[in-house]
């Protein structure tokens, strides 16, 4: 009997879940706001039109002259991929390259990250640099709460001569380097550069390369020295958050938060998050957004 009515259990929140995943059951938007872009879901407190959103950094450009329309962040050439709840924005960003031919060098891009508000993830991205032949640095500002921005640099130096000795499948330091981020970067700059214009080792690898990427969707493999030629953009995540005050300096009155909801403090940067209380569900940046997950009908 005990265990027929824990199957019976476990049947009722399989389809919660079901029922919870499979649609946005709950308004995202403003009332009279449209809620996405293109592909791109926009909940408030970003938004596309004057009204729609929180303030200035929560605005998102959408320009319907691609099909489908395209999300850029403000009026930033950052294109906007994703939009969640919980604080993440997932953007793509350029890659910096430094390629060469026989002749010499064919091609140099140095990509510039300038971000007016949020930060960059240092949970969600590495930094990486590819190469036989390459040199490469990032170096960022850290937006520390209380303090003056301060300056940090990093770099990856990779050098062979052969295929051979660059191991598939792994970013092992010889042909790819990677290294962690640090917190609070709000702006960046990547350089790539060789040292011997990639002589003698062009046919498998013509450039070097440098960029920040989401861990989750990075994958090496001997054969990227030589297909990340054509690769322009890679995805990154970015840490949003609202104002420049932590939960308890925000008084709860003024704070964004809703009702049914609480406010938390990001892992990154300034300003606060906010989120439904447990068993509740909806956008806790609207107002009577946040019910009880009972509400929705199975
Ligand atoms: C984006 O939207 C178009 C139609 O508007 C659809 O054909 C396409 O599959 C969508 N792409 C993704 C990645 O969702
Ligand atoms: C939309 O994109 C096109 C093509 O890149 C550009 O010419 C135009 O200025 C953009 N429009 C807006 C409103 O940003
Ligand atoms: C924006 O991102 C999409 C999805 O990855 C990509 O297909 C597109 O080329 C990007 N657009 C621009 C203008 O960078
Ligand atoms: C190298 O590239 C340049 C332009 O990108 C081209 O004019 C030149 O012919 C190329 N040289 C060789 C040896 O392929
Ligand atoms: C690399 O190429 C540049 C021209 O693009 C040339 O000035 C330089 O001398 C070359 N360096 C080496 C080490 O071959
Ligand atoms: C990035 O480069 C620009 C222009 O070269 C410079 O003004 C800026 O201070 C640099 N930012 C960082 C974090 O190094
Ligand atoms: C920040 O910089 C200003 C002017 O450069 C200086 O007066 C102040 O003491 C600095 N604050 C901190 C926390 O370093
Ligand atoms: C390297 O790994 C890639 C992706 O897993 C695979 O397609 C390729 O065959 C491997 N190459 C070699 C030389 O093992
Ligand atoms: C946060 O601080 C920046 C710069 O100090 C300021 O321009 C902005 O208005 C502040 N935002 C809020 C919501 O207080
Ligand atoms: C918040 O507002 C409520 C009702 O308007 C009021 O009773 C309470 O004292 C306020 N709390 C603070 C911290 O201002
Ligand atoms: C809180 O949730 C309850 C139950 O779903 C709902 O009746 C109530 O309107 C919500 N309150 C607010 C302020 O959203
Ligand atoms: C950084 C990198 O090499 N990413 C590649 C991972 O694999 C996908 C699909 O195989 C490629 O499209 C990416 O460019």
């Amino acid at each position: 009997m005990r265990v027929r009515g824990m199957a019976l259990q476990l049947t009722v929140i399989g389809m919660l879940v079901a029922a919870v995943t499979a649609a946005p059951e709950f308004p995202i938007a403003k009332p009279g706001c449209s809620d996405r872009c293109g592909n791109v879901s926009i909940p408030y407190p970003f938004g596309t039109e004057p009204g729609c959103y929180l303030d200035k950094p929560f605005l998102i450009t959408c320009n319907d002259s691609f099909n489908p329309p395209k999300a850029f962040l403000t009026t930033s050439t950052i294109n906007v991929t994703e939009i969640t709840l919980e604080g993440k924005l997932h953007v793509e960003k350029y890659i910096a390259k430094d390629c060469y031919n026989a002749s010499g060098r064919t091609r140099r891009i140095k990509p510039t990250l300038k971000l007016a508000k949020f930060i960059i993830s240092d949970s969600d991205n590495i930094f990486v640099s590819i190469g036989c032949d390459t040199v490469a640095s990032l170096s960022g500002n850290l937006k520390e709460a209380g303090s003056n921005e301060t300056k940090y640099t990093v770099g990856c130096m990779s050098s062979c001569n052969s295929l051979k000795y660059v191991p598939n499948d792994t970013c092992s330091g010889i042909g790819c380097c990677q290294t962690s981020l640090a917190k609070g970067v709000d702006d960046l700059n990547i350089t790539v550069t060789s040292q011997k214009n990639h002589s003698g080792i062009l046919d498998f690898n013509p450039c070097s390369y440098a960029f920040i990427i989401e861990e989750k969707k990075f994958n090496f493999s001997r054969s990227s020295l030589l297909d990340l030629e054509n690769v322009n953009k890679l995805p990154m995540v970015i840490d949003w958050s609202i104002g420049n005050n932590s939960c308890a300096e925000v008084k709860t009155n003024t704070s964004a938060c809703q009702g049914n909801s609480t406010c938390y403090d990001p892992d990154n940067g300034n300003g606060y998050l906010c989120r439904c209380l447990d068993g509740y569900r909806g956008n806790p940046y609207l107002p009577n957004s946040c019910l009880g997950i009972f509400f929705y009908r199975l």
